[in-house]
């Protein structure tokens, strides 16, 4: 079953608003046992909503739907913004897209952006974006956030990017459009790994090899990380002191374990356990507690998951990502947007495109950056 490039750029976007606002619902929970199930009815309370909806729709003379949405939260507010800054310069403008970040953020403040980010958006505005880098540089005691806010929007970065087939200028752009909120390097190195993802996806013919998928991640993680490996070692030896811990037992390279860690997680017989993935992965807001899990959830979706027999591949993705708990609706956004990139529109089911917020302007984003894909003047 050919994908065509366009319907992976649709089914990328689209796919992203759809686990955001399904992956809403649960956010904050904890994984357990019977989260499918409960994923599960959630899924059956959209379908009856969308059968309602399309009903009033056939029925000329009824009343107009204003029926039950499932809405997006600041993932979708932001990668919209990254969508329509790249495609109006046709390339990364700091000033716009921090424009665009605050003025989303003042004009809707309900989308449940996290904690800290907001005072960015506060800054930007009053500097009026003078020096769009700034004031990120200031968060945390001048450490950065190390939030997952740079990869949950990264999206459009992967689908901007794919035309040139080189990953150091997709770090580039990554590391750009993240810097703006997130300077702490392990939310730049979340959000180049999430956007590579997608550009990997984007390139899958036939069966996805879930090894050399990874493989090709590790190969480009293992280089950025060599970079801040000093920098992580002191870091990790200060966090050690002032716990009171005589050395760090934490790694200088916490990407390329985690993705490793995948790896065992695929081959083994049994499948690993919620705890057990929270605990070697992790599910928090984090970039790095957070981008692993979204690519895990994408890889082991291809296998056999109790309760999604009947499943495509990308319900699978988004469903298993949200069981997983945590930052769901983040880990889900970003399972989804690889998801999509690798299965098409075609996987998105009717009844989620129907009743989630924001899927047609997602769609149209898509067919934009696609069309710039074809054409082939961009920024040098
Ligand atoms: N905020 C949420 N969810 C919580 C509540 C939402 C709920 N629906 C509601 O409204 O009730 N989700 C969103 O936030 C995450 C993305 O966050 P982002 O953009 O990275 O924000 P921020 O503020 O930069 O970082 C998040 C928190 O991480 C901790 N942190 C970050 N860097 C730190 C550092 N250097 N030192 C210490 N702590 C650091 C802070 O607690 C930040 O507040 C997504 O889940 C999105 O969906
Ligand atoms: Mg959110
Ligand atoms: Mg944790
Ligand atoms: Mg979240």
């Amino acid at each position: 079953q050919a994908r065509s490039l366009l319907s992976r750029y649709r089914g990328c976007l689209a796919g992203a608003v759809i686990g955001d606002c399904v992956g809403a619902v649960f956010e904050g929970a904890w994984a357990d046992s019977i989260a499918i199930v409960k994923i599960i009815k959630e899924d059956e309370k959209i379908r009856e909503a969308a059968e309602k909806r399309k009903r009033e729709n056939e029925n000329p003379d009824g009343e107009v739907s204003n029926g039950e949405i499932w809405t997006f939260t600041d993932d979708t507010a932001m990668a919209r913004s990254v969508a329509k800054s790249l495609i109006k310069h046709n390339g990364f403008n700091a000033r716009d897209m921090a424009r665009r970040f605050s003025e989303e953020y003042f004009n809707e403040r309900f989308r449940g952006y996290g904690g800290s980010v907001t005072v960015v958006f506060q800054k930007l505005q009053e500097t009026e974006y003078e020096n769009p880098f700034e004031p990120a540089k200031k968060q945390f005691e001048g450490q950065g956030s190390y939030g997952n806010g740079g990869a949950m929007r990264i999206a459009p970065a992967g689908l901007f990017g794919y035309k040139d087939n080189d990953f150091h200028r997709l770090r580039d752009l990554a590391k750009d459009i993240t810097n703006i909120t997130h300077s702490h390097y392990q939310a730049i190195q979340g959000a180049v790994l999430q956007a590579y993802a997608v550009d990997l996806a984007l390139r899958v013919e036939g069966h996805l090899d879930a090894d050399e998928f990874l493989n090709d991640l590790i190969k480009q993680m293992k280089l950025m990380e060599k970079e801040t490996e000093r920098f992580t070692k002191m870091t990790n030896e200060k966090v050690a002191r002032d716990r009171g811990e005589e050395r760090s037992s934490a790694s200088e390279h916490p990407y390329c374990d985690k993705l490793e860690k995948i790896k065992t997680f695929l081959k083994q017989e049994a499948p690993p356990s919620p705890e057990e993935i929270d605990e070697e992965l992790g599910t928090d807001v984090s970039a790095l507690e957070s981008v692993p899990a979204a690519i895990f959830a994408f890889l082991y979706a291809t296998k056999d998951i109790p309760y999604l027999e009947n499943r495509n591949l990308f319900e699978k993705t988004v469903m298993y990502a949200i069981s997983l708990g945590g930052d769901t609706d983040t880990i889900a956004t970003m399972a989804a947007a690889i998801a999509g990139a690798c299965y098409g529109e075609e996987q998105l089911p009717e009844h989620w495109k129907l009743c989630c917020e924001g899927v047609d302007d997602a769609l149209e984003d898509a067919e934009q950056l696609y069309n710039l894909s074809q054409s082939s003047n961009t920024q040098p």
